[in-house]
Order: C-alpha cells, then sequence, then structure tokens
C-alpha cells in the first residue's frame, strides 16, 4: 500500500467513526434510551461457564463436504398438506417456512415445491431440449450447448397462482407458512428465451410459446410470444448452484413475475405457433371462476401483494415487555413490477402508516420492509400491510375483492391480510370484513 493510501484510508476510517458516534447519540435522545430491543438481564451467568464446544475439537472439514443447517435448526423445514395433493403425495404442494425466512433470498432446500406428478430425477447427460414451430432453424440442444449462449442473473420470486387460494371464504390455516408458503425467491441464471431467438429466427407469425415439461404430469402451458422477447428465461443456476431437482433441474422456464404454473419445470420442448394449445393446465385447471359463472382463462402476472412475517402465528410476541422495541417485519411482492410502497395497519386497515423498504428492491421480486414499533403490554393490534407497485396498483381490501371475483375462484387472492395480536402476544389469522 502507498503512503497515500494508507492516509486516506486512515482519514476515512476516522470519519467513519464520528459518523457512527454522532448517530447513536442522536438515535438514543430521540429513542429516549428504548432503541435496543432485548431483554437485558444482570445476572445471567452463562457466559460464566465454560461451554463443552470450547473444550473439545470440532469436526474435522472432511465431515461436511456439503453442509447442511445446523441440528439446532432442525424445525425450519417446508411442510405438507394434505391439499392439493394425490395419496400419496406425488401430486403435492410442500411450503416455504416464510416466518423463519431473512431477506429476500430463500435457501434452495426451503424453495416451495409443486409438482402434478412427483419431483422428476433427470439424468443431465440424456437432457435435450427441443425447439420446434416458426422458427427458421429448429433444433435440439444438449444442456452444454443451451449453456454456451449469453447467460444473465436475476433475482425473481416464483409464487403459485393458487397462495392463498383456500382464504377466498375464511381464515383457513392459523399459520404463515400455510396460508403464504405457495411461493418463493432466488437468485436464478440462465438465458434469455430472445437471445436464443436472435440465433434461430423467429417468424414475424408467431403469437405464442408451448413450454412442455418431460415429467409424467405432461405439464404444457401456451405463453403470448410478447412475455418471451420481454424476459422470459430458460434457467438453470438457483442461488449459486445448479436447480434443485424439485425445481426443474436440470432447466426450467422461469416467466419473472407470472404464476408459477406457467413456470414449466423438466423442460423438454419449447414450440412456436400462431395460436395457444389449450392444454389441460390452461382449460380445466389456472382458470378463475367469476360471479357470472365465466371464468377468465389466460391468467398472467401475480397482482401486488404482501404479508406481515413477524409476528406471525408461528412468531408470536412472546417475551415482549411494556415500552420495548419490536421491529415489525414484512415482505411485499408485485409480478406487474417494483414495489413502491408498503403501508401497515395497527387497526385492521382504517389507518395506514408507511413502513420503511429494507435491503434491495428489485422488480418482480420479494421486497423486505420494516416498521420500528414501541409495544405496550396489554394491547390488543389489528396488524394489517397493503402494497403498492410501480405500475400502480395497490392491494384491494377483501370486500373489494370478493365483490369483483366472488368466492369460487382459488387463483390470484392478493386482498390485504390481518393478524390479530392478542393482548398476551398471540397472533391469529383473521379476516376483516365490512
Ligand atoms: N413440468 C412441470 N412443471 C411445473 C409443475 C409440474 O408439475 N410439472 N408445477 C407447476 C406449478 S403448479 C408451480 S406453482 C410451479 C412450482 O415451482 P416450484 O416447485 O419450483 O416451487 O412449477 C410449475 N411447473
Ligand atoms: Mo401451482
Amino acid at each position: 500500500m502507498t503512503k497515500m493510501n494508507q492516509k486516506s484510508k486512515k482519514s476515512l476510517e476516522s470519519k467513519s467513526r464520528r459518523d457512527f458516534f454522532k448517530k447513536t447519540s442522536v438515535l438514543s435522545v430521540a429513542a429516549a434510551g428504548t432503541l435496543v430491543p432485548v431483554v437485558l438481564s444482570a445476572d445471567d451467568q452463562a457466559i460464566m461457564h465454560h461451554t463443552k464446544w470450547g473444550q473439545s475439537w470440532g469436526d474435522a472439514v472432511t465431515k461436511n463436504l456439503y453442509g447442511i443447517p445446523s441440528a439446532y435448526e432442525h424445525n425450519n423445514t417446508r411442510r405438507y398438506t394434505k391439499l392439493l395433493a394425490s395419496g400419496n403425495y406425488r401430486a403435492s404442494i410442500a411450503v416455504t417456512p416464510i416466518h423463519e425466512s431473512e431477506g429476500i433470498i430463500t435457501p434452495n432446500g426451503l424453495f416451495f415445491s409443486r409438482s402434478h406428478g412427483g419431483t422428476a430425477h433427470i439424468d443431465p447427460n440424456e437432457f435435450r431440449l427441443m425447439i420446434t414451430g416458426l422458427v427458421d432453424k429448429e433444433i435440439v440442444l444438449t444442456l452444454d450447448q443451451l449453456k454456451r449462449y449469453p447467460s444473465v442473473t436475476r433475482t425473481h420470486f416464483i409464487e403459485c397462482p393458487a397462495n392463498g387460494g383456500q382464504e377466498w371464504r375464511r381464515p383457513q390455516y392459523n399459520s404463515l407458512q400455510f396460508a403464504k408458503g405457495f411461493m418463493a425467491c432466488a437468485e436464478w441464471t440462465g438465458v434469455y428465451i430472445k437471445t436464443i431467438l436472435e440465433d434461430l429466427g423467429l417468424s414475424s407469425k408467431v403469437q405464442w410459446m408451448l413450454a412442455e415439461g418431460s415429467d409424467n404430469s405432461e405439464m404444457g402451458r401456451s405463453v403470448p410470444i410478447d412475455k418471451i422477447l420481454d424476459d422470459a428465461m430458460i434457467v438453470w443456476g438457483q442461488n449459486g448452484e445448479a436447480l434443485r431437482p424439485e425445481q426443474g433441474y436440470p432447466v426450467r422456464l422461469l416467466l419473472p413475475g407470472w404464476e408459477g404454473n406457467l413456470c414449466v419445470k423438466w423442460l423438454k420442448r419449447l414450440d412456436f405457433s400462431e395460436e395457444p394449445w389449450f392444454a389441460k393446465e390452461e382449460t380445466s385447471k389456472y382458470t378463475a371462476l367469476k360471479p357470472d359463472g365465466k371464468a377468465i382463462q389466460h391468467f398472467y402476472a401475480n397482482e401486488v401483494n404482501s404479508t406481515v412475517v413477524s409476528p406471525s402465528p408461528e412468531k408470536p410476541w412472546k417475551d415482549l415487555k411494556d415500552g420495548d422495541v419490536v421491529e415489525i417485519q414484512g415482505l411485499a411482492w408485485s409480478g406487474m413490477g417494483t414495489i413502491t410502497t408498503v403501508d401497515l395497519s395497527f387497526d385492521g386497515g382504517k389507518n395506514y402508516v408507511e413502513a420503511s423498504l429494507k435491503g434491495l428492491v428489485l422488480p418482480k421480486c420479494w421486497t423486505r420492509w420494516s416498521y420500528i414499533h414501541t409495544y405496550k403490554k396489554g394491547d390488543k393490534l389489528l396488524l394489517t400491510s397493503r402494497a403498492m407497485d410501480d405500475a400502480g396498483f395497490i392491494q384491494p381490501t377483501i370486500d373489494q375483492e370478493v365483490s369483483v371475483m366472488g368466492v369460487e375462484s382459488i387463483y390470484h387472492r392478493n386482498a390485504v391480510e390481518t393478524w390479530e395480536v392478542t393482548e398476551n402476544g398471540e397472533v391469529n389469522h383473521v379476516q376483516i370484513r365490512s
């Protein structure tokens, strides 16, 4: 390091130290000494004990060549439900423990998993992707050939359109994981389909693309070509490693922000055409029955949505004392764009205050938000969050949503949800209707 560098580094350090002390003193005055929401106990002797992990060897690095979470984190798992499941749990869903989530990335082992015919295990050497229809050059690609296209890495959520779909009539699950866990968020690496199409040549007549999976469910969905040419990707990377089998190893379709069902896993074929295919998942299923008896057929982006993560039924306010400062946290997301605002209500949606967005705020991505709250012992609260996106949408109330959609649709529910916090700090899922 040169003299010059050393000097400027030192002055930087002392400047940030000065700023730190200046800021903390301002904050502690503002919060009257209650900023740190911890239970302080002067007579806790645990620090004096010799711990067993400090007195013997730790594990050799050879023990876990693929790391796993601490044994103490054994409750942080996906959970399954009979809902949407065949008797043998092959057609089934396992939901993400959102209440345990940190930041905006879901670890691969906790990514929700929905399949209609079980998790397929594909040998990457036998994998082939066939691209057919109205392109100049029809082609069959191996995995290595596919990965030779220039890649991109993007962070997006995937949400099953049935997320929260059991809650149309009444709260069904007193649980964040089951009420909202049909979704997760990851950093995906793959290739834009438009990049491949530049190479293959697309006919100007094309209006639709069929994506077909190679698992036994024969999942096939028709996607409008505008979405394909906008941001549709074929992905093989999930949070820095290969896709997990549950997510469609070796490759899946990713349509950022659009309903999870369209993100066909274990991909085998793309076909380009002038007409949609009317596959079973876009006719008998994944349509929304409206009160007039008609159904919405092609349903795409997941609408703006949010939830309070902490507290939640799984994360009650158990040990809080009167006057403790606590951070209320949640997630917001929109398949139409970027979250602009999240509001939080303490009275079930009558009055709102603005929460702050935390960390990265990305399009079609989970966005974490927070609100610093001073807890009053014995308070009964109705916590409701309400998000807005840059496409100009805001979450509806339950009454507003039901007045348009009725209660027969399973899909695309994005009305605000409410947690009741009891005077003991327990948290229950309730619905506020006028
Ligand atoms: N080939 C195939 N693709 C599929 C499915 C399937 O059963 N087979 N399930 C779909 C559904 S309904 C959803 S919600 C998402 C779930 O993605 P995940 O399991 O990675 O969470 O994958 C979709 N893609
Ligand atoms: Mo789904």
